[in-house]
């Protein structure tokens, strides 16, 4: 393997459209300046923290650190002090990249910033020479922090390898060319958004347009005019849905889309038949997750059945294993086991964690995933579950009940809390607080506690419902019983 970005190192694409964020765009050869003078400012750097604005700034200063072959920590620009504090702790980066101008909180504030500024490129910039070099594969990429069932979140460190063998596997699975023109309105600071929807293309040499935010409006507008895959989580599937019968031009948009693609949570089947019925097209599922970038999906000649995720990729492995250990082999459609994979596709561990990556792999090298699935005989994977239940799905986030505890119970009206997620046509599931108040005369209010979290944590983690009890359910060992909660 090479350059992860042969288009931009040594392409013949110079002219053609690279990346658009509303009115702002770059050719591939602008993007080559103007990500060359990133590579060249951070090349001594060890780790390098990338404030994830949705725009053109952001692909800029993330494609330049690679290009310097420089590991990237993308941060949630809505992530609140606890947790920005907590990923750069853990994450050490020797500098920030932001947009000019852009205001960074205080924990942010402290680190080295380099302005990326994506129409300052400086054509003669040398090349940076890092992204080429095949040794370099195993070497990290990115950085993702990712939630798990307790504790504050853990940085899975992505190879250059995985990005590669993922996107190429992609590539082959969904048809995926230089002639593609992708729609997005995801954050760039997950797997989803950044290595999906940005490096994706741009291995590609095809484009990427980005709508700042996702809207209905933006996709109808984007597809209409040229653009031919849409990515999407299914909360943005579902507000498609929803606008069908009453946006004719999404209608249209979406009919003559070449590639409908959701991910990182299930699609209901409601909505997959809402879309199917209204626009003749059917949205396609790939499964995958932070730890091992894409795992399986329909393929773009495949038949797109709602509630499966399709086929493993090209090079990933795939089993089912039950709680003994002992392999599913049943392909029946009924015998679930956890899917455990393997493949050049997973990361290499979590950051200063050896204790929870060797936890994450089992003795023969599989990584546990931790969902729950069954396999149809010709080897479609449906999954049915997880195994925690303690990770909450909202939106297509991965949340940990234990750190919105853990931030609920610094709240001073707060004695208790457990956290749990209840179904939510919108957002897949939704965060419920349940809380032992310290007054129950004066319990704190749902805004408050939403607020309290949402400034530590971040929005998308903030409790949508509260309940209030005397005492919370707990077994004779003292251990909440949150299934009796969640049957309430
Ligand atoms: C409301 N807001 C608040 C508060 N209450 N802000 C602060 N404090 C509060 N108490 C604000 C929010 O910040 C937001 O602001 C607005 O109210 C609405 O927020 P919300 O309802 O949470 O979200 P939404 O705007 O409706 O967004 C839905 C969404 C979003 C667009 C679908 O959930 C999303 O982008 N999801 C994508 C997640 C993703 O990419 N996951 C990939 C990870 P404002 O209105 O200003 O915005 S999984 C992955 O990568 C694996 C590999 C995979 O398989 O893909
Ligand atoms: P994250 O850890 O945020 O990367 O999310 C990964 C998790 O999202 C997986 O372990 C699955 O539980 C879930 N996921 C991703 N894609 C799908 C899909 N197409 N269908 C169901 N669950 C999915």
């Amino acid at each position: 393997m090479s350059s992860l970005f042969p288009a931009l190192t040594a392409g013949p694409a110079a002219d053609r459209p690279a990346l658009r964020f509303g009115e702002r765009s770059l050719t591939y050869a602008e993007l080559a300046a103007a990500a060359g003078t990133v590579a060249g400012a951070v090349r001594q750097a060890r780790r390098v923290a990338v404030w994830a604005t949705p725009d053109l700034s952001t692909t800029v200063a993330v494609t330049g650190a690679l290009l310097a072959g420089v590991p990237v920590v993308p941060l949630n620009p809505r992530s609140g002090e606890r947790e920005l504090g907590h990923i750069l702790a853990d994450s050490a980066p020797d500098l920030v990249l932001a947009a000019p101008g852009q205001d960074l909180p205080a924990p942010v504030r402290g680190l080295p910033r380099l302005d990326v500024d994506p129409a300052g490129g400086d054509a003669g910039a040398p090349p940076a020479g890092g992204d080429s070099r095949d040794d370099r594969d195993e070497d990290p990429a990115l950085i993702v922090y990712t939630s798990g069932t307790t504790g504050p979140p853990k940085g899975a460190v992505i190879p250059r390898r995985a990005i590669a063998a993922t996107l190429d596997a992609l590539a082959d699975a969904w048809q995926w060319t230089d002639d593609d023109v992708l729609v997005h309105g995801l954050p760039l600071f997950h797997v989803h958004g950044l290595v999906l929807g940005v490096l994706g293309p741009l291995r590609r040499g095809g484009s990427v347009r980005h709508l700042g935010r996702f809207t209905t409006e933006g996709v109808a507008r984007e597809l209409n005019a040229g653009a031919t895959m849409l990515f999407g989580v299914p909360t943005m599937y579902h507000r498609i849905a929803e606008a069908l019968p009453r946006e004719p031009e999404l209608v249209k948009a979406l009919a003559s889309a070449r590639l409908l693609v959701s991910g990182s949570a299930a699609l209901p089947v409601h909505d997959h038949e809402r879309i199917a019925a209204a626009t003749g097209r059917r949205v396609i599922e790939r499964y995958g997750m932070t730890e091992t970038l894409m795992n399986t999906s329909v393929h773009a000649d495949g038949e797109a059945r709602p509630g499966t995720v399709g086929v493993p990729l090209p090079g990933v492995e795939l089993r089912l294993v039950e709680e003994d250990g002992s392999r599913v082999t049943a392909y029946d459609g009924q015998s679930v086991g956890e899917i455990q994979v393997r493949g050049p596709n997973l990361f290499t561990g979590y950051l200063g964690r050896p204790d929870a990556t060797a936890a994450a792999f089992t003795a023969d090298g599989w990584f546990r995933t931790g969902d729950m699935a069954v396999c149809e005989p010709d080897g479609y994977v449906r999954i049915v579950g997880r195994k925690a239940t303690d990770l909450i799905k909202s939106g297509g986030y991965k949340i940990g009940a234990g750190e919105i505890e853990n931030a609920l119970l610094e709240h001073p009206a707060v004695r208790e809390a457990a956290v749990t997620g209840e179904p939510d046509a919108d957002l897949g599931e939704r965060i419920v607080a349940w809380i032992v108040p310290v007054d129950p005369q004066s319990p704190p209010t749902l805004e408050e506690l939403a607020g309290h979290v949402a400034r530590r944590l971040a929005p998308h983690k903030r409790p949508r419902v509260v309940h209030h009890l005397d005492a919370l359910p707990r077994n004779d060992m003292g251990k909440i019983m949150k299934r009796a909660l969640s049957h309430d």
